[in-house]
C-alpha cells in the first residue's frame, strides 16, 4: 500500500481547523504516518470549476495530483467534494490519452507532469476498506453508546454511483456502519440521502434555495431526536453548522443540533477530548452534546 499524504481543501483549514486536528489524530491513532502536500491548492471544488470550464478544472486538479506522485503517495481526502473532484480527474486523465496530453502541455509551463500513478483516497472510505470495522472497534476506548445520530453522506462521496462503486444510494450503508462502530447509533431518517444544500455553488449562488434544503433536513433530523449529525465534508459541516443559524434567522426556526465530521465522532470514540477534536469551536452550540459526553465519560469512570 501506499503512503498517504493529506490532502486539506480549502473549507477545513479556513473554518474547521478542527476537522483537520482531528483527522490528523485518528490517523495517529491507527499508526497512519500523514505526508504534506506542500504547495497544495484548491482541489479545485467540482460542483463550481467542472461546471464552468471542464479544461481549467483538469489543470489545476492534476497539478494537485502531480504533487502526491512525486511522493509517490495516494491522497488522502476529508472532503466529499475534494475527494470526488480529484478521483474524477485522476480517472478521466488516466483513461483518456487526449486529455492527458492536453493537461501536460499546460503543466509542462509551471514544471509538472501529470503520469497517472496514484489513486485518490478518502477518510470515510479508507477507513472503512483499509481498516474494516472490526480494526476500528478493538480501538474504541469510550464507546458512545448514549448517541443517536444522523448521518449525512453528501453527494460526492457516494456518486456518480458507478464510478465510486459503492452501490445505489438506496443500498449504501459503510458511513452507517462506521459510526456503529463507535458504540453510537446511526438512524435511518426520511430524506437521508438528499443533498445538504450547498453543493454545486447553490450556498453561493441561490443561497435562499440552499437554505430550504437544509432546513427541510433539519426538520427530519429534529423530529428524529438526534444528538448530532455525521458528515464527511467539511463544506456539508459548513452547511448544517452556520447554515442552521441561517435557517434559524430567516425562516425563524429554533434548530440546535450539532455537527460533527465523522474523524470528530470518531476521535471522541479513541477518548480524545471534544477540545482536542475541535468540536467546541462549531457555531452551533454544543454544550449539551459536551456535556452529555462528560456525564456518560464520568459515570463510565465511576463505575470502573
Ligand atoms: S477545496 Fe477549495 S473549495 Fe473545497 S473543501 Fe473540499 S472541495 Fe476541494
Ligand atoms: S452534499 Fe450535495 S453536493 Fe455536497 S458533498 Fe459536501 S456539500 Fe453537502
Ligand atoms: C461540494 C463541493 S462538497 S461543490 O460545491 O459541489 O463543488
Amino acid at each position: 500500500m501506499s503512503n498517504l499524504s493529506i490532502f486539506l481543501g480549502c473549507v477545513a483549514p479556513h473554518r474547521y481547523p478542527g476537522i483537520e486536528m482531528a483527522s490528523r489524530r485518528i490517523m495517529s491513532k491507527l499508526g497512519v504516518e500523514l505526508d504534506e502536500l506542500e504547495g497544495a491548492s484548491c482541489c479545485p471544488a467540482p460542483g463550481v470549476f467542472r461546471s464552468f470550464d471542464q479544461s481549467t478544472w483538469l489543470a489545476l486538479a492534476s497539478r494537485n495530483i502531480t504533487l502526491s506522485e512525486e511522493l509517490g503517495d495516494d491522497i488522502l481526502t476529508i472532503c466529499n467534494g475534494c475527494f470526488g473532484s480529484l478521483s474524477d480527474a485522476n480517472h478521466i486523465l488516466k483513461h483518456n490519452e487526449t486529455l492527458k496530453d492536453e493537461v501536460n502541455e499546460k503543466l509542462k509551463e509551471v514544471g509538472y507532469n501529470f503520469k497517472g500513478t496514484q489513486n485518490i483516497r478518502h477518510i470515510v472510505e479508507y477507513l472503512f476498506k483499509e481498516y474494516g470495522i472490526n480494526k476500528i472497534k478493538e480501538l474504541v476506548e469510550n464507546p458512545l453508546t448514549n448517541l443517536r445520530v444522523g448521518v449525512h453522506y453528501g453527494c460526492h462521496l457516494i456518486k456518480p454511483t458507478d464510478e465510486r462503486g459503492f452501490g445505489s444510494q438506496d443500498d449504501v450503508t459503510f458511513f452507517d456502519e462506521l459510526v456503529d462502530a463507535t458504540g453510537a447509533e446511526s438512524i435511518d431518517y426520511e430524506n437521508k440521502m438528499m443533498c445538504c444544500g450547498a453543493g454545486g455553488g447553490a450556498r453561493t449562488a441561490v443561497l435562499d434555495l440552499s437554505l430550504q434544503m437544509t432546513d427541510a433536513k433539519l426538520e427530519v433530523l429534529d423530529k428524529e431526536g438526534v444528538d448530532c449529525i455525521i458528515d464527511a465534508c467539511p463544506f456539508c459541516h459548513l452547511q448544517y453548522d452556520v447554515g442552521q443559524l441561517e435557517v434559524n434567522k430567516k425562516f425563524g426556526k429554533n434548530y440546535k443540533i450539532p455537527v460533527l465530521h465523522y474523524s470528530q465522532l470518531l476521535g471522541l470514540a479513541f477518548g480524545f477530548t471534544p477540545e482536542e477534536l475541535g468540536i467546541d469551536k462549531n457555531f452551533v452550540d454544543c454544550s449539551a452534546l459536551i456535556e452529555k459526553l462528560n456525564k456518560k465519560k464520568n459515570a463510565v469512570k465511576a463505575e470502573a
